[in-house]
């Protein structure tokens, strides 16, 4: 993160439109791409988030903040429709403070771009997840996010990124990579790209199906990871954070990239491989939380593939994490000088495991969906 002035900082919070005076903004989270700071202020509540943007990754401030706005509204909208149900809607959404000109967002003299949410009270987010009933909550949490947006025209939602998810583009990256070697690197990660190699066509799959149209685009979240759910003193899965790759997706992209990180029984980044381990009632808990809430929208393709998603999405983090080391870590906040080697081995280590217990998995998923549909 880097070092902006605490003055400098409480003038940026009171750009927006906040209640009471700023007393403290300190660094908070972390996240990869953006900055993130918690501003207090003399009230008891609420207190803010800050955030800076990163606009080397979105280009289109205006488009991420637009989408957000839509996203987030639509939300608020249903969780009041679905009334007594549901204990404090307003809590369960995040929430945009305006700036005081009344704007979605702020860009500063020197070109970066500010805005804020409030911060909700008593929630807490994991990167390793602990307990069942945790997997469970981010399952539901994120498939009843996909289920309350499943109404919103996905016409509306702008594709921000292009082709984040597409695996062909990202390979084609690492080519790219390759063969500029612009941190002359490639030496040292021949291992890893015949890893990635021997796969390439494996992780098609989804991508051969979605083809001939037979997986529906729907509005998806794009960044599953579990510290993406904010969770209440209870543990109960309260609001889904992190909302600026919402875009037009496949269920099955949102569902690997959670189980990425549910069934991995260490940290996305870590150093020895031979502690990532598989978590198999987690995964089984976070399968049925989500369908929980996902079965009555899911058609039977999507459910099909939703394994081809939990092999792909972490080989295409891989993919990711090996292209900027090889381009020199322009575009992942690094904390050490091989820091993304280490995540992509790590990933890939992961990867290994989720082959090894590939048929295991259909069949949880198979046997968890089969019993909600008997329900219905
Ligand atoms: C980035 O910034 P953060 O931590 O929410 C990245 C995700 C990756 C993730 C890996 C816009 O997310 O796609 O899965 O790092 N976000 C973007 O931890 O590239
Ligand atoms: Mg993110």
């Amino acid at each position: 993160m880097s070092n902006i002035n605490p003055k400098r900082l409480r003038l940026l919070a009171n750009v927006f439109a906040i209640e009471g005076n700023v007393t403290a903004v300190v660094p908070f989270g972390s996240g990869h791409i953006n900055d993130t700071y918690h501003v207090q202020t003399d009230r008891q509540e609420p207190d803010y988030l800050l955030q800076r943007i990163n606009h080397h990754v979105f280009a289109n401030v205006a488009a991420v903040m637009q989408n957000i706005k839509l996203v987030t509204q639509h939300l608020k909208t249903r969780y009041y429709s679905i009334g007594n149900g549901i204990q404090r809607p307003e809590e369960r959404v995040l929430t945009l403070i305006p700036t005081k000109l009344d704007k979605l967002y702020y860009q500063d003299e020197t070109g970066n771009f500010w805005r804020m949410f409030i911060m909700l009270a008593n929630t807490r987010s994991y990167d390793i997840v602990q307990t069942e009933r945790q997997a469970r909550e981010g399952g539901r949490a994120f498939g009843q996010f996909q289920r309350l947006l499943a109404d919103l025209d996905v016409r509306l939602i702008r594709e921000v990124l292009p082709g984040f998810h597409h695996i062909g583009k990202r390979l084609s990256n690492l080519r790219t990579a390759i063969e500029a070697d612009a941190a002359q690197r490639v030496s040292r990660v021949a291992g890893e790209l015949a890893f990635i190699t021997r796969r390439e066509k494996r992780m098609q799959t989804l991508l051969d199906l979605a083809g001939p149209g037979q997986l529906p685009l729907r509005i998806t979240h794009n960044d599953t990871k579990f510290n993406n759910v904010l969770l209440n003193a209870q543990d109960q899965s309260q609001c889904v954070i992190d909302l600026d790759t919402v875009m037009p997706g496949y269920v099955a992209y949102d569902f690997g990239d959670a189980i990425r990180t549910i069934i991995n029984s260490a940290a996305e980044d870590e150093a020895d491989v031979d502690k990532i381990k598989l978590n198999i009632s987690l995964f089984e808990a976070y399968t049925e939380g989500y369908l929980e809430e996902a079965h009555p929208f899911l058609t039977q393709e999507e459910i099909d593939s939703l394994i081809e998603g939990v092999l792909l999405l972490p080989y295409m983090q891989a993919v990711r994490f090996l292209t900027d080391f090889l381009e020199g870590d322009h575009y992942f906040k690094i904390y050490h000088p091989d820091h993304n080697l280490q995540r992509a081995r790590a990933q890939l280590k992961l990867v290994e495991k989720l082959e090894q217990h590939e048929s295991e998995l259909r069949h949880i998923v198979t046997r968890v969906a089969e019993g909600y549909r008997r329900t219905v």
